[in-house]
């Protein structure tokens, strides 16, 4: 049945807000700099698996002075070895969710976006920085390792040499950095983040549904294929969105004048 509000409750850790089509996640649990707990991730993967169908597009984002300090070091000292898989499965589940989801998610960063919270950020599509931002793998020095699926999805971002730069020696990126190695691909003023994801976010949510699901799903699967099956695959969606009848009135739109021109933004 179709839904327009989030058909499951979340904990009070995390908080959604729907705006317009835009639904924003806040991590809220700013007391502990938001480091993301079992109960975080459950919620995370709750909510990403429950979007009212009203959602065209996420916003996620951090209450209080930072993002995200990664993994609750604290529920750390508790797991063995077999716990611990099953702990890092939950998050890889959680944050396929984000990637691989309905609708495209825009994270907007502030603060430290250290250790699993930069794993949560490297599994958005969009990643907005305020310049306060600054990004580190403090797993190094912690005795531990990314579990978040960090060793997958941040070296597609910025190299495996880079991370485990950050990993060995505890570097840490400031947010005009993290823009010039493409990290993130906005980088704007202390307390404009929010307004510039939401904006962003609309913008994505007013693209035809089938063109973001193929630039979800479709296009970081080409880009690891072999070129040949790239150029098939990709031939194939390109097809398959022209034949939506959505994809065709924007066409019409355009050739009779009444669809905005490119400018420069
Ligand atoms: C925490 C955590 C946490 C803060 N787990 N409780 N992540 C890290 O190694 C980063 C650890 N955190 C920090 O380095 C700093 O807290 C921050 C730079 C992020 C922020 O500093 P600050 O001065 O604003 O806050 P604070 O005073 O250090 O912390 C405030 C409270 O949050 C304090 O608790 P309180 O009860 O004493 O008030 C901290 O203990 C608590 N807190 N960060 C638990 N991370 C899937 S694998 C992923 C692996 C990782 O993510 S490893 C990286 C872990």
């Amino acid at each position: 049945m179709a839904s327009d509000r989030l058909a499951v409750s979340l904990p009070e850790s995390l908080r959604a807000e729907q705006q317009g089509p835009v639904t924003v996640l806040w991590l809220n649990r700013a007391h502990k700099r938001n480091a993301l707990d079992d109960e975080m991730v459950a919620g995370i993967d709750a909510f990403f698996s429950h979007l009212p169908d009203s959602s065209a597009a996420v916003v996620i984002c951090g209450e209080g002075e930072h993002f995200s300090a990664g993994l609750d070091l604290s529920e750390l000292q508790e797991r063995d070895l077999r716990e611990g898989i099953a702990h890092s499965e939950r998050w890889h589940r959680a944050f396929e969710k984000i990637q691989y989801g309905k609708v495209p998610v825009v994270a907007v960063l502030h603060g430290a976006v250290v250790g699993g919270g930069l794993e949560l950020a490297a599994a958005a599509h969009v990643r907005v920085a305020e310049r306060s931002a600054y990004f580190a793998l403090p797993e190094g020095s912690r005795g531990i390792f990314v579990g978040g699926g960090g060793s997958v999805r941040l070296p597609r971002l910025i190299g495996a040499a880079r991370m485990m730069d950050m990993m060995l020696t505890g570097r840490t990126y400031s947010a005009e950095e993290g823009l010039a190695m493409g990290l993130t691909t906005y980088l704007v003023e202390a307390g404009k983040g929010l307004a510039k994801g939401v904006e962003l976010a609309q913008r994505i949510a007013g693209n035809t549904e089938l063109t973001n699901f193929a630039i979800m799903h479709a296009l970081p699967r080409i880009a690891e294929m072999a070129p040949g099956s790239g150029f098939a695959m990709e031939a194939l969606i390109a097809s398959i969105a022209q034949a939506d009848p959505e994809a065709k009135g924007r066409l019409k739109d355009f050739l009779e004048k009444r669809a905005p021109k490119v400018t420069r933004s």
